[in-house]
């Protein structure tokens, strides 16, 4: 996702960790305010962008190499090599949260990137190999030309609620929260629980993705590549989308929660 996205998901986990999880996390982000998840929602984009933080870009996605629209899933073992992936990224930083002989700094550095990664994660062009996760298939939007990947991305939530800023993102949160708690969303909140343990955050993250992966083939390329590259996107593949994206920053929003609940109980 891009920032709207990110800081979106933030928003709705804070309105939803317990009491002590907000007082674990403000103290970790030294953040006292209701922005403290907002506040590092989008670190980890500025971090991979630098000399420093290279070798981070590709813990932002899994390439999974299925082949849709014909056949989607993602396989942990096969999708996730030696550099590192979404999936182990999402593990490795909740055990660096949870272990006692971890510094306070590092602890802090993992609390930035699971927060963001638990929001990549829920885009379903981040869970796929196609053509770079789409970044390889040229589309136009609004007549401007872009790509698959950044329509995604960027271009579809900004014309659902406006361009970034924190205001929007709080706003599109507080209905998107409502959603979950009285809504939309609330008959099928428990079933976004399920697969979620923190002893096996591997096979955790591996049941989002999955879940993320299997709208490449039936919302993000239907008909295959050839059906929306170089297509105008922005009016019925637009409308199509938009279910899926308020979905996945929803359920993004409400895991992201719920981690982090288990992690600050997890650290006492
Ligand atoms: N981005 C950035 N710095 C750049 C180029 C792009 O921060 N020099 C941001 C724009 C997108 C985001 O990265 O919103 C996409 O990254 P991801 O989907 O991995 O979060
Ligand atoms: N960093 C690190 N070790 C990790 C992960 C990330 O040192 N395991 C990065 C995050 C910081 C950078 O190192 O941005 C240097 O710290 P700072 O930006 O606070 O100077
Ligand atoms: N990306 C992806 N899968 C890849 C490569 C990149 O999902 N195999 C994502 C990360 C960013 C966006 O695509 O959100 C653009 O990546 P980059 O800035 O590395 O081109
Ligand atoms: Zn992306
Ligand atoms: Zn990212």
């Amino acid at each position: 996702w891009g920032a709207l996205g990110h800081t979106t998901v933030a928003y709705i986990a804070s309105s939803l960790v317990a009491p002590s999880t907000q007082t674990y996390f403000q103290a970790l982000l030294n953040n006292n305010t209701d922005a403290y998840l907002a506040g590092v929602a989008t670190w980890a984009d500025s971090f991979r962008y630098t000399s420093a933080g290279r070798w981070s870009a590709p813990l932002h996605f899994i390439d999974a190499e299925d082949n849709p629209p014909v056949s989607c899933g993602v396989v942990y073992n096969r999708d996730c090599p030696i550099k590192g992936c979404v999936i182990g990224a999402i593990g490795n930083y909740t055990k660096r949260i949870l272990d006692n002989e971890v510094s306070h700094y590092e602890k802090y550095i993992a609390a930035k990137f699971l927060v963001h990664f638990i929001g990549d994660i829920h885009q379903p062009l981040h869970d796929e190999n196609l053509d770079i996760g789409g970044n390889g298939i040229s589309v136009n939007f609004t007549g401007i030309p872009t790509n698959l990947h950044a329509i995604w991305d960027t271009n579809m939530p900004e014309k659902l609620v406006g361009s970034y800023s924190y205001a929007a993102a709080a706003k599109w949160a507080a209905t998107l929260t409502a959603a979950i708690k009285t809504g939309a969303y609330k008959a099928e909140t428990k079933a976004w629980l399920q697969g979620m343990d923190l002893n096996d955050p591997i096979s955790s993250a591996l049941t989002w993705a999955s879940e993320a992966n299997a709208f490449v083939c039936t919302t993000v390329m239907p008909q295959g590549v050839n059906a929306v590259r170089g297509q105008e996107l922005s009016g019925a593949y637009y409308l199509a989308a938009v279910p899926v994206i308020q979905l996945q920053v929803a359920r993004a929003g409400y895991r992201l929660a719920a981690w982090l609940d288990l992690i600050a109980n997890g650290v006492k």
